[in-house]
């Protein structure tokens, strides 16, 4: 029996790193009658050729379909694309649900007219104080961020996430250029909704294993409970023990802390916004049965 890694997965067949090398395999058949699919990240066993057992799961994202991630390089276009707040903070908090790390990174800066530069620098920097490592340069790749981007991912398994042309396959490309990832067209993968990346592969980056994933266009993981939302907010989770209630979902209760900050200017408005809008959708969505 040995062990190993799933590193892609492509019509039955399951690659395994393990030591350095890769092993093509297919998993036994009684994991799709017990309903269970084997994932990319996920721990295996395996032998003969065979997928035997999958360890338990450490974490598990939907969209990228990925398993047992430390951080998530979240790849946000900073326009074309046009930015949304809204799909960066749906990201954040399905990161922050499965207790992933997110790292913002802006691609396309350089492509912002003067005007949006400003607008958009005091967005990441809103970011930047909640307490995110974020990525905001008008040089694009330049060394000295991929260099401590390099760092900061060392030894660690890391997915990619973002929307369909934000970059993550050029991103990957600067972190590690004998990859030499397709990458496609910006208007053209707009125009037609295609996505360049097809599937999760995790990829040795230095010391670091990152998957490179097919974006989207939408993002939906409202899964959670509204209780539990509040706490995938840093700033609002600091916050809560300060409002008047427990449990406060800082909607209309009185007393609220973070009602409070969102006035004086501390909790980015953008931010609240969509907490309330997520809030909405978690209340109008259908019991899953
Ligand atoms: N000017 C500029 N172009 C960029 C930047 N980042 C990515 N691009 C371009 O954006 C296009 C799409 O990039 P990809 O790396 O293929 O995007 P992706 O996120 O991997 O897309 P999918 O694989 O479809 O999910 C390519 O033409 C890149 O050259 C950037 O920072 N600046
Ligand atoms: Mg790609
Ligand atoms: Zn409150």
């Amino acid at each position: 029996m040995q062990t190993g890694t799933i590193q892609q997965s492509l019509s039955g067949f399951y690659d395994i790193v393990s030591d350095g090398q890769i092993h093509r395999t297919r998993a036994r058949g009684n994991f799709r009658k017990r309903g269970i699919k084997p994932l990319v990240g996920d721990h295996v066993e395996f032998e003969d050729g065979y997928l035997l057992a999958i360890n338990p799961r450490r974490n598990q994202l939907v969209r990228p379909l990925v398993a047992n991630v430390d951080a998530a390089i979240v790849v946000t276009a900073a326009c074309e694309p046009t930015f949304s707040s809204n799909l960066l903070d749906r990201q954040l908090i399905a990161l922050e649900a499965q207790q992933i790390s997110p790292i913002i990174f802006f691609s396309k800066v350089d492509l912002l007219a003067d005007e949006d530069l400003m607008r958009l620098q005091r967005i990441a920097d809103g970011y930047r104080r909640i307490g995110y490592p974020v990525y905001f340069n008008r040089q694009p790749f330049n060394k000295p961020d991929l260099a401590d981007l390099k760092s900061r991912l060392a030894n660690q398994v890391v997915t990619m996430m973002g929307q369909t042309g934000a970059g993550k396959s050029t991103l990957l490309n600067h972190l590690a250029p004998d990859l030499d990832l397709p990458t496609g067209e910006i208007s053209q993968a707009l125009k037609r909704g295609r996505h360049t990346t097809r599937k999760v592969t995790l990829l040795q980056v230095g010391t670091a294993l990152i998957a490179d994933t097919p974006g989207f266009s939408s993002y939906e993981d409202f899964t959670m409970t509204k209780e539990k939302l509040p706490q995938l907010f840093p700033e609002m989770r600091a916050l809560a023990p300060q409002c008047k209630f427990r449990g406060c979902l800082h909607l209309k209760e009185p007393g609220c802390a973070v009602k409070t900050a969102v006035e004086h200017g501390k909790i980015m408005p953008s931010r609240y916004d969509n907490y309330v809008q997520f809030q909405e959708l978690i209340k109008n969505q259908k019991p899953k049965y």
